[in-house]
């Protein structure tokens, strides 16, 4: 069974239905509006093996690949930068190399408890957080930088394994990247996530944690404007997203430039 929102004239309602088949007669929005978005990072070994490689600082990867205290980091408050089916996710302009991140989402219940499931896209600048790991909030936190849905699932057995597949196209449907990985990869549970999140931390209900990426595209692999996004898991359906720039989703008149002598 999975839970759904979707847009009916200038309603948006929610309701269950029965499996992913289903999906596609629904016009989807955000099965939920978190109002703060975590990630965990480097939770599976390709993970730790790609920022080893990408980053100046070799030694953070390693040591957070195998330590006890995972790597959490906040992505967004207020749904301010999550995006839901169909919407468009975005890449920065001070950045030349981006990905996708397809990841597993937890959606926490009332007393932090694992609620239910969904996909997530912690769509990052590599370029960024390899040059240096204290600029992680600017290569993870930027206008359309995540995408979540398309449907919340609950499973019988939380500790059961799910494939997740993406694909990355072009517009004219040209296939730029494919990949597939398991949560049977990942060195944590989602409970022992979630356990770590919530200490000390008053993160409120209905917040979702992104559980860490299992697939990073070749380095030779960019995200840009017009690709789009696609990550499939059997049980819960496919996340689609078109890519955009993020200086498009900011409407602010210092969007795209520096406003010089601003006071505000
Ligand atoms: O420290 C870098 C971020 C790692 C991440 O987001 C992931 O592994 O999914
Ligand atoms: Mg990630």
């Amino acid at each position: 069974m999975l839970r759904i929102r979707y847009r009916e004239g200038s309603e948006i309602r929610g309701r269950t239905i029965d499996s992913p088949a289903e999906l596609d007669a629904y016009d989807l929005v955000i099965p939920v509006e978190p109002p703060e978005v975590w990630c965990a990072g480097v939770t599976y070994e390709r993970s730790r093996d790609a920022r080893i490689e990408e980053s100046t600082v070799k030694d953070v990867y390693a040591l957070v690949y195998d330590a006890e205290r995972p790597e959490l980091f906040l992505k967004d408050a207020q749904c301010r930068r999550t995006v839901g089916p169909n919407e468009p996710i975005a890449v920065r302009g001070d950045s030349d190399w981006d990905v996708p991140e397809p990841e597993i989402a937890v959606v926490l219940g009332e007393d932090g408890e694992l609620a239910a499931l969904t996909i997530g896209n912690d769509v990052s600048s590599r370029e960024i957080e390899g040059a240096n790991p204290l600029y992680l909030p600017q290569a993870k936190i930027f206008a359309g930088a995540c995408a979540i849905g398309p449907a919340l699932y609950v499973p019988d057995d939380w500790e059961a394994p799910l494939e997740i597949g993406m694909r990355v196209h072009a517009a004219d449907g040209t296939e730029l990247y494919a990949g597939e990985t398991s949560t049977a990869r990942m060195r944590r549970s989602f409970q022992e996530l979630v356990d770590w999140l919530l200490r000390n931390n008053p993160v409120p209900p209905g917040s979702v944690l992104l559980t860490g990426t299992g697939l990073v595209p070749p380095d030779d692999f960019t995200l840009e404007p017009g690709h789009i996004v696609e990550i499939t898991v059997s049980q819960i359906g496919t996340l689609r997203n078109p890519v955009v720039e993020a200086a498009s989703l900011v409407h602010r008149k210092d969007a795209n430039d520096q406003v010089a002598g601003s006071t505000v």
